[in-house]
């Protein structure tokens, strides 16, 4: 097993707290996957897929959905650490009241204890957890989305430090008491995060980002703090790499809020011709410094927890066959006939009858979705066609553009380059999108979301926004280009203005170009665009109009967010950077001029 006392010694204390019937140490084997599988699905958890070889269909208390914005807590030392845009408790508080609520949380279930790799083990990007847990969802999830087990308490040895990930789904057994399918606490939800202790408390969900503790909690929340104090990037970003029909080679980031297209990015199949483009990692980046002042990137998860509804053969055929197989789905629909799942646009015409995520009897025309919209696959990332062969490279890729972008119906050009590094980090601690069924609460509600990080932060912002400014001062660095693009522009009647998907391929090239410094740019008051003839737009169907819509800059409309980005900015108080302010100034006077 393990000789680390501190692993021991914090395994038996929780046991001691939570009072589970077992312990159950996971070695991440088959055998182990395919017995708690098993176990699943004679409770009622799982039921087999039997399209899908090792594939299971699961639906989660209708209550549990998403992530909990409001029941995410930073708990540092000092109030200020966790800055205006995190809730935050005083650590003893918040330790007393868990400790209220972990008493006795476990009995009746088992305690699993998941070690776990962020990042190929052994490379020096990478970080180990542990995960106790009591539910085998979360274990067998973890399985598919880190790398599980006991090749993890090897390298951990017997003095290794790891990051300690407590959850359980708050729903304890009396003796004799039947389970339920989805065991969850609705009425306390608590995911709290002790930056200073690199530990994690989650209480009351079973769902993603909630339960998962290697994903937001981790690998983005504590790990940004990490960053922070080692001079790296901890950023909620895809990776992909971009090979021209020369067979010239770069690797791109893309921030992007919840559902907003990341996933799909990090996978498309580019729609011009002799163009490439392979995938390492479609949420999470870590990137640090190499010796030759480049900025590397890893993909520190082993899985996808992507969003279903909108997958579809023609939007991301390389998602589709990526859960072809060993995949669990949860809250999508389940079409009995067919023995397979279904989610909304999956197909052209929905099947006639389907189970829907509630369990409900479903029939096309009531108006009710069949999915969730939050509905999500988990699916290892080896079974993705286009998986880059450098993703498991523990040094790392180097990355040679930084995308962001969000969900901005009006005002944002499809693609613009920032002026410089400074620029492009305010570009980044401005960005606005819609909200998505990502997490709990209203839809398509326009809000700040810098660098796609408003919700995993886990520091003061306005200190992340000089962290990013330091690392653009960090002597000998050669970095990535900055770019900020918007799939979702609109057209007065509501139609999509841009084909988006495949098509972004298009916006990829001009970036290859730009960092090959042969695109071709002009400067406007926000940014280089490119000039009328250099997105390549050959057999695009898309008209003159529309794209001149999608390349315009109205001044007007810029002006007016000005007020607004002042005010997003005067949140952060003393630590909002200067170096922002005169960025913001100098837009300002650049749309003025
Ligand atoms: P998380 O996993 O929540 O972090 O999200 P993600 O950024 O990976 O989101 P994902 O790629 O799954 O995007 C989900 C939604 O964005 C779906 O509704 C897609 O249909 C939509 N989407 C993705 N790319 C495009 C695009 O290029 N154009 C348009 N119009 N929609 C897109
Ligand atoms: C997100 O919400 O950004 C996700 C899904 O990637 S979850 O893992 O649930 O956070
Ligand atoms: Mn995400």
């Amino acid at each position: 097993m393990t000789k680390n006392t501190k692993l021991l010694n914090w395994v038996s204390e929780v046991a001691a707290l939570c009072q589970p019937d077992n312990i159950h140490w996971c070695d991440g084997s088959q055998r182990e996957a395919d017995e708690l599988c098993a176990l699943m699905v004679k409770n009622g958890t799982f039921k087999p897929i039997p399209a899908r070889p090792g594939s299971f269909w699961c639906r989660s208390h209708a209550g549990d959905v998403a992530r909990v914005e409001d029941r995410t807590f930073i708990c540092s030392q000092d109030k200020d650490d966790a800055g205006p845009t995190n809730n935050w408790c005083e650590p003893a508080e918040m330790k007393a009241k868990l400790h209220g609520l972990f008493k006795g949380a476990m009995k009746g279930r088992t305690l699993y204890v998941i070690p776990f790799s962020m990042g190929p083990i052994g490379s020096h990007i990478a970080h180990i957890g542990v995960e106790l847990t009591d539910s085998p969802y979360v274990v067998v999830n973890m399985r598919i989305m880190t790398r599980i087990g006991a090749k993890v308490l090897t390298e951990l040895g017997a003095h290794g430090a790891f990051v300690a990930c407590l959850h359980s789904v708050g729903a304890p057994l009396a003796p004799g008491q039947t389970d339920v399918a989805w065991p969850c606490n609705p009425d306390h939800k608590y995911i709290v995060h002790f930056p200073e202790e690199h530990t994690i408390w989650s209480f009351g969900s079973g769902y993603g980002g909630n339960a998962l503790l290697g994903k937001k909690c981790f690998s983005l929340r504590i790990a940004s703090c990490m960053a922070r104090d080692g001079g790296w990037l901890a950023e909620h970003m895809l990776i992909l790499g971009l090979t021209n029909p020369q067979g010239q080679k770069i690797y791109i980031a893309a921030a992007f809020p919840s559902a907003c297209g990341k996933t799909n990015l990090a996978m498309l199949t580019p729609t011009i011709p002799g163009w490439k483009a392979e995938c390492i990692g479609d949420d999470i980046a870590w990137m640090k410094f190499h010796s030759d002042g480049r900025l590397y990137a890893i993909n520190p998860e082993a899985g996808f927890f992507g969003v279903a509804p909108g997958t579809s053969l023609h939007s991301n055929p390389n998602a589709i066959h990526t859960v072809a197989r060993n995949s669990i789905f949860t809250n999508v629909a389940f079409d009995e006939a067919k023995g397979d799942v279904w989610w909304e646009e999956m197909t052209a015409q929905s099947p006639a009858k389907l189970t829907s995520w509630l369990g409900e009897e479903w029939a096309p025309g009531t108006g009710k979705k069949a999915a969730h919209p939050n509905a999500r696959y988990t699916a290892p990332a080896e079974q993705c066609p286009v998986i880059d062969p450098a993703w498991q490279d523990p040094n790392g890729v180097p990355i040679s553009a930084i995308l962001f972008g969000g969900r901005r119906p009006t005002t944002v050009p499809l693609v613009f380059e920032a002026l410089s590094w400074q620029h492009g980090t305010f570009l980044g601690s401005q960005q606005s999108s819609e909200t998505t069924a990502a997490q709990a609460g209203a839809v398509g509600v326009a809000r700040r979301d810098p660098m796609a990080m408003l919700p995993f932060c886990g520091y003061h912002m306005g200190d992340y926004f000089a962290h990013w400014l330091k690392i653009g001062k960090t002597p000998g660095a050669k970095l990535p280009k900055i770019f900020y693009v918007n799939w979702f522009r609109k057209s007065a009647d509501g139609r999509w203005l841009w084909p988006g998907f495949g098509e972004n391929a298009r916006v990829l090239k001009w970036i290859f170009e730009r960092c090959a410094g042969t695109g071709k740019a002009v400067q406007t008051a926000i940014g280089w665009l490119p000039t009328p003839d250099a997105l390549d737009i050959s057999g695009l169907k898309v008209s003159n109009a529309d794209l001149a819509e999608l390349l315009s800059v109205d001044k007007a409309k810029w002006l007016a967010e000005i007020p607004a980005i002042r005010e997003h900015f005067a949140k952060f108080g003393a630590k909002l950077p200067k170096g922002l302010v005169a960025e913001l100034d100098a837009l300002e006077k650049r749309l003025k001029a």
